[in-house]
């Protein structure tokens, strides 16, 4: 893809290496098509020409803060420059316009704090260092001036670093749209205060994150005319509803339960909680504690929150209350009942956390036994009660739980919007995204599926704007060029998407279909699919099938896909809590009309994610977009380990090196003329005597070297691929000779 070293012998280069990815070295021999290397580690490679790529001969030891500024715009090159400023703390680096950030894993001092803010404020962009800051400035100032409406689009891995990074964008934004020194309530500290709140709900540790947001988030920041804050809008996408009641180990539930269970005494006693290890939607792992977390502070901290935001403290009440229903609910055991196919609770014990739970909900605790044990099967003529075994009453206070959870999570986002307020004469906004990164785990289930569907949408979305800002750059500096080819992901998400016939609709439908099972709707996408160029079936597999998606091939497992897709409160459960006393807990399951009350009536989750997925991108495309690029440099979560591999994967993920392509596959080479004079006038110092201006010398010079295809701009000279390292090849070599040549003149004086 990128520049090929026109290598000879002594040349520096990159070379494939299994553990690094790329190891420098000097060429020893050059046979045909093939190079051998002595690389830095001493060992020697022999590669083809075309895998070996040209080093940087002035590369700078600190590296540059744009990729642009490389000679070499490539694989190792861009790597390269990632690390040596990640050792030196330099943790942001441009690719043009977008922000690659490593995530330090550690506390920066100064970096973030009020004078950095100030400091950004108005400085024009790539003036100071690479920094979130400056990214949300460009924003501010492109919004106030031109009035255009912009985004700026976080996305990396889980634990990448795309949280934090938003936090930051949205403290400028709220720096630079705040009323100076208000006090109270403002709108932009109900802004900020959103999202401890957020996180406190949504918010789980899992093996990649201490802190791994469990939803996308996508909040807009509305400004008035003088380019203040006036309102803002928090969507929130897909939250994991699963994890509340099963976490494997070591990963924990969301953060509030924990919370709640360090609540100063007479909460905790109120809600009849203790030790967390006493509940089983807690303690099924061995992770209660997280280090360097004090959970009875952050309880108070989010009821500061919540308090700043506007929720009441009755409200508060009952939050933390239902919070409290749903671990003691877990704690409810079922044992077979009198006749066979029935259950009850288990002893006393289950008893008890039953009559609590209910006590917390403010309903009936005989009614939350029958909703849990019991189904009301309606005909035409009469109400039939069936009864449940235990295995299925425990799934019922499952779904009970996630449903009683997920609700409680959507009401907050609307409390949060409703408080904040929206403001319906704001022209221009500043959307911020914090969206889940591509994934790809040993099993893949419908949560995958659908997070990946984001991605291939976002990535389509990069490409387009990446492609249309490197024509822009062409046009400002008037250059002519041709139509550049760049991968197009459309068909992945014509096989996702497609209505009819793709794999969302063909998922609805076998939802619809009452004798379907996970293996005939694999079937039917394995005979749908079957010449698909993105759509494998995998061999030895039933069930299974694999997305060919742009940042690599996932194969989903499709057990679970039908029940995760289907949305449906079960009526049992709505009827109880409906009737609940607790005005919040009716008021977050409002009584249906009849056509919805219907169980029958099924809603697809998938099909009204990508319905979500579909305006956020509408949303977006109104608006002008910057990227921030998380990249994790270890899996360990450490600071100072920087894992080539592993980034060098997420750079390809997060289609970076695909911008890079981009760029490749036009003039990825620009130098102002003056730079170019400085680095090749040595190639032929005649065309430099005489006075001239820099265009014309820089037009002979160019002459004179025999060089096709290049571009000369209004400013800068536009090369291809491999150009330059041709060119410095070519200065070596004087180099190499001048120096013989002093050599030969020194050693006829001596
Ligand atoms: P994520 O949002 O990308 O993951 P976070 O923003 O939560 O990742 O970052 C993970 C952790 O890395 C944080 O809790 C910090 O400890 C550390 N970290 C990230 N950025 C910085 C920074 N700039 N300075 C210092 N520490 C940092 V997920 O939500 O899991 O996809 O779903
Ligand atoms: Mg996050």
């Amino acid at each position: 893809m990128a520049a090929q070293a026109s290598v000879a012998v002594g040349s520096q280069v990159w070379v494939e290496d299994p553990d690094v990815a790329w190891i420098d070295g000097e060429v020893i021999k050059v046979n045909g098509d093939t190079v051998t290397v002595k690389c830095s580690n001493e060992k020697t490679v022999t590669a083809k020409a075309t895998n070996v790529h040209a080093k940087d001969p002035e590369e700078a030891p600190c590296g540059v803060d744009d990729m642009t500024k490389l000679a070499y715009l490539h694989e190792p090159g861009v790597l390269q420059n990632l690390k040596s400023r990640y050792d030196m703390n330099e943790i942001y680096t441009y690719t043009g316009n977008i922000l690659i950030a490593v995530n330090p894993f550690r506390r920066l001092p100064h970096l973030y704090d009020t004078q950095m803010m100030q400091q950004y404020k108005g400085a024009d962009f790539g003036e100071l260092s690479p920094h979130p800051f400056a990214v949300a400035d460009v924003a501010y100032r492109l919004m106030l001036n031109e009035g255009i409406s912009q985004s700026i689009l976080v996305s990396g891995e889980s634990g990448a670093g795309k949280t934090e990074s938003t936090k930051m964008i949205m403290r400028y934004l709220a720096y630079m749209g705040g009323k100076a020194a208000s006090e109270g309530r403002t709108v932009e500290k109900q802004v900020l205060q959103s999202n401890p709140v957020l996180e406190a709900f949504g918010n789980a540790k899992t093996v990649r994150n201490n802190n791994s947001s469990r939803f996308g988030k996508f909040v807009e920041i509305q400004f008035d005319q003088k380019g203040r804050i006036s309102g803002a809008a928090v969507r929130t996408y897909l939250l994991e509803r699963s994890r509340v009641c099963q976490i494997s180990d070591p990963e924990r539930n969301y953060h509030c339960f924990y919370m709640l269970c360090s609540a100063p005494p007479e909460e905790r006693e109120r809600y009849k909680l203790g030790d967390p290890k006493t509940f089983h939607y807690l303690n099924q792992s061995n992770c209660i504690k997280l280090e360097g977390l004090d959970e009875s502070k952050e309880y108070l901290e989010t009821r500061k929150a919540m308090d700043t935001i506007g929720i009441s403290s009755e409200e508060q009440e009952a939050i933390f209350r239902v919070v409290a229903a749903i671990l003691h609910l877990g704690n409810v055991e079922f044992a077979e009942g009198v006749d066979g196919d029935s259950s009850k609770p288990k002893d006393e014990k289950s008893l008890f956390h039953l009559r609590t739970a209910a006590e917390l909900f403010m309903c009936d605790a005989k009614a939350l036994e029958d909703s849990l044990c019991q189904r009301i099967i309606v005909t035409r003529d009469e109400n039939i009660v069936k009864t449940l075994d235990p295995e299925s009453a425990k799934g019922s206070r499952d779904a009970l739980a996630k449903t009683v959870y997920s609700r409680l999570f959507d009401w907050l986002v609307n409390k949060i919007n409703n408080s904040i307020g929206q403001d319906p004469n704001s022209k221009c906004l500043i959307g911020v995204l914090d969206i889940y990164g591509f994934e790809s785990f040993k099993t893949n289930s419908f949560e995958q599926f659908c997070i990946n569907l984001t991605n291939e949408k976002l990535q389509q979305h990069f490409n387009q704007h990446v492609f249309k800002m490197e024509q822009e750059e062409y046009t400002k500096e008037e250059i002519n060029w041709s139509y550049i080819e760049f991968i197009d992901n459309q068909d992945i998400l014509d096989l996702i998407e497609k209505k009819p016939g793709g794999i969302i609709a063909l998922l609805d439908e076998a939802c619809m279909l009452p004798r379907s099972t996970h293996e005939t709707f694999a079937q039917k996408l394995y005979q749908t699919f079957k010449n698909h160029k993105r759509f494998a079936k995998p061999k030895l597999s039933r069930s299974d099938f694999t997305i060919c998606h742009y940042a690599g091939d996932v194969t989903y497992q499709t057990e679970l896909f039908l029940d995760k897709n289907k949305d449906y409160v079960v009526a049992e459960h709505q009827a109880l809590l409906n009737a609940s006393k607790c005005a919040f807990v009716s008021g977050i399951f409002p009584l249906l009309s009849e056509d919805s009350s219907k169980s029958s009536k099924f809603s697809s989750i998938g099909s009204r994610f990508k319905q979500q997925l579909q305006s956020l991108l509408e949303t977006l495309s109104a608006t002008e977009p910057h990227y921030i690029r998380c990249v994790k440099p270890n899996n360990l979560l450490k600071p100072a380990i920087f894992e080539n591999q592993n980034v060098l994967q997420q750079l390809r993920c997060g289609g970076v090196m695909e911008a890079i392509r981009i760029s490749c596959a036009g003039y990825p080479t620009r130098r102002t003329f003056y730079e170019f004079i400085d680095r090749f006038g040595i190639l032929a110092p005649d065309v430099l005597s005489g006075s001239s201006d820099e265009v014309s010398a820089v037009r002979r010079l160019l002459e004179k070297v025999d060089l096709q295809g290049y571009q000369i701009g209004k400013t800068k000279v536009f090369l291809r691929a491999g150009q330059m390292a041709e060119l410095d090849a070519r200065r070596n070599e004087v180099l190499g000779r001048s120096a013989s040549l002093i050599q030969r003149k020194v050693r006829s004086f001596l």
